[in-house]
């Protein structure tokens, strides 16, 4: 297995395709998806825009969907939910498929949805992940990480890092594709104890901070909180696996 960190959407190439990708949006979208799929969604589709999503989601019974839609950290207007994994509940969540569509995880998805394995994680379903490719050994793995708005983002590449430290303790440098994997492992390494400390330092945990959403940060900041593997079924469309 080899892994390869791309800290944003946009850095990752092109050209080519992982056997794996691993979408991350620590803050908040992929720890949304884990809660709404643990809470018994029975998928969660996403969508690069609003506008798609309004359009696609009326096709679906309108008691069996959930519409949850955020930009700038807000929920937006005519969307019964915004972005938080707090508003998943197994009463709200239960046989009901919730159409997302979020300021930059959901680009992320689209980014690297052709690839044959698509899968999502966030801190609290790292070890499902973990566990997942210690099954299915994929050649090679991307970590992709949804930063904000083209920019790095500290939440997702520690994320990547805790994905990764267990592979480097065991096989060691032979899993290191690119640079960036050492840095996401050292940065997991000197932060582990104190995730929701980082959390308070990056930009876009003070953006949520600014929006009085404390409570998030310290959900997004459980590591292996639920045993939940989100999986690309069709294109945009993620289910439990
Ligand atoms: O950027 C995103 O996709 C969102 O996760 C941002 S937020 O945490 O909902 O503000």
């Amino acid at each position: 297995m080899k892994f390869f960190v791309y800290h944003t959407p946009e850095l990752v190439p092109t050209e080519s395709s992982p056997d794996c990708a691993i979408v991350i949006d620590v803050l908040r979208a992929t720890t949304t998806i884990a809660a709404a799929l643990d809470c018994g969604a029975e998928a969660v589709q996403a969508f690069g825009s609003i506008e798609q999503l309004l359009q696609q989601s009326e096709e679906w019974p309108i008691e069996k969907r959930l519409r949850a839609g955020e930009r700038g950290g807000k929920q937006v207007e005519g969307c019964d939910l915004g972005n938080s994994p707090l508003d998943c509940t197994p009463e709200r969540m239960g046989g009901k498929r919730l159409f997302i569509s979020t300021t930059n995880g959901t680009r992320a998805l689209q980014r690297v949805e052709n690839a044959p394995t698509v899968i999502t994680s966030a801190l609290t379903n790292r070890k499902a992940v973990v566990q997942y490719l210690q099954q299915k050994q994929p050649e090679t793995v991307w970590l992709v990480g949804s930063g904000w708005e083209g920019e790095f983002s500290l939440e997702d590449t520690v994320c990547a890092g805790a994905i990764a430290l267990p592979f480097w303790q065991e096989l060691g440098d032979e899993i290191i594709g690119n640079d960036e994997v050492v840095a996401a492992i050292a940065l997991y390494t000197q932060w582990q104890d104190k995730l929701l400390e980082l959390f308070h330092r990056a930009s876009h945990g003070q953006r949520l901070l600014r929006l009085n959403n404390l409570e998030d940060l310290k959900y997004c900041a459980r590591v292996d909180l639920l045993d939940v593997l989100p999986i690309q079924r069709e294109k945009g469309v993620l289910v439990k696996y």
